[in-house]
């Protein structure tokens, strides 16, 4: 494991090889030597820990998540929720759960739990976390990124009812890619439009559900044929052979192409425990959001929580979430409205 650091100067800019920058490149990662941090790539860089405040960056320099994400769609972006965030998250989720939702389901399934924003921090922080930023921008190829609705934090119940069973369905890829909302379903190969980005708050495991996936079909191009969902998934046989679970230690985010086929599989979480986790759609900022972002928005304004971020992290949120969708550049597809696409997404499949 290496000894990687982020540093921060007192508006939570990162500190970088030749000054700051709102987001985390291989420049901005640094190595703990005494009273000084030295940075990993300019060994000349040295700065005074009682200068910076400092946050444990991921294990590998950003650059190695960036080009494994290009090669396979996927890569598992790790260390960006420390093991008391988590544990206070959930504390909170399960609050939240207590105070608005007493009749959710208990197992074989998921929920979802609102306004994340506005009860944790801890999850705001995570998802301006500025390496993940400097991912998501440079495998969208845009500076100006926005999330397509609101962090939906998720808990995966345990499988009860349907342990042993294979249920049809649930293969996808993640919006914009749903039908119709490319001109003739007509995904362009580069640059790609959404990536998807998943926090970990639990570790994900084979046991526990992991998100079910066929590695590399971001590649195809199109939405998951409709054999694929019939007759459930048995991993390695027949059509699913090749399909992989996305596993992740807890506090990583699975990052993913928008266009990989993947599946909750409510089925697989014998753990007998929830399987938390934070789902988000990230795309350009004038890619239409797909779901009402304004309500969650003015919930997080006006609860305790950007007053415990700092600037960078409150202007991230704030674009990521809080912002109208931008007007689209001239040459870019243009995207049909959601709504008018469900139908065609429901009997899709
Ligand atoms: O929760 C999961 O395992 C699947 C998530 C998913 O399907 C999605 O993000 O689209």
């Amino acid at each position: 494991m290496n000894d990687y650091w982020l540093l921060f100067d007192g508006d939570g800019m990162c500190r970088t090889i030749d000054g700051v920058a709102r987001k985390a490149d291989d420049r901005a990662i640094w190595r703990r030597d005494g009273d000084s941090f030295v940075a990993v790539l300019d060994s000349s860089k040295v700065l005074p820990a009682a200068s910076v405040t400092a946050r444990p960056a991921p294990a590998r320099p950003p650059s190695a998540y960036l080009e494994e994400l290009r090669e396979f769609g996927f890569t598992v972006l790790d260390g960006l929720l420390a093991a008391d965030a988590i544990a206070e998250l959930k504390r909170r989720a399960y609050r939240e759960l207590e105070i608005h939702q007493q009749d959710a389901i208990e197992s074989d399934g998921r929920i979802g739990i609102q306004n994340s924003l506005a009860w944790s921090a801890d999850a705001a922080r995570a998802l301006t976390n500025p390496v993940a930023v400097w991912l998501l921008e440079s495998y969208l190829a845009t500076e100006s990124i926005h999330f397509c609705h609101p962090p939906g934090v998720t808990a995966m119940r345990p499988t009860r009812e349907l342990a042993g069973t294979f249920p049809d369905e649930g293969w996808h890829s993640d919006y914009p890619y749903h039908p119709g909302v490319f001109p003739d379903d007509d995904w362009p190969e580069a640059p790609a439009y959404g990536l998807q980005f998943n926090l970990c708050v639990d570790a994900f495991t084979a046991d526990n559900a992991a998100t079910q996936y066929l590695p590399m079909s971001h590649k195809k191009r199109h939405w998951p044929p409709r054999e694929f969902n019939l007759g459930g998934t048995r991993m390695g046989e027949g059509l699913h052979r090749d399909v992989a679970q996305m596993t992740a230690p807890a506090g990583a985010a699975l990052v993913y192409d928008a266009r990989m086929w993947h599946r909750a599989c409510d089925e697989l979480n014998s753990s007998d425990e929830d399987r938390f986790a934070i789902l988000n759609a990230v795309a350009p900022n004038w890619v239409l959001a797909f779901g009402p972002k304004r309500a969650s928005a003015a919930r997080y304004l006006a609860s305790a929580t950007p007053a415990l971020l700092t600037a960078r992290e409150r202007r991230d949120i704030r674009r990521f979430v809080c912002d109208r969708t931008a007007a689209a550049p001239a040459d870019v597809p243009e995207l049909i409205r959601p709504e008018r696409t469900l139908e065609r997404f429901r009997r899709a499949g």
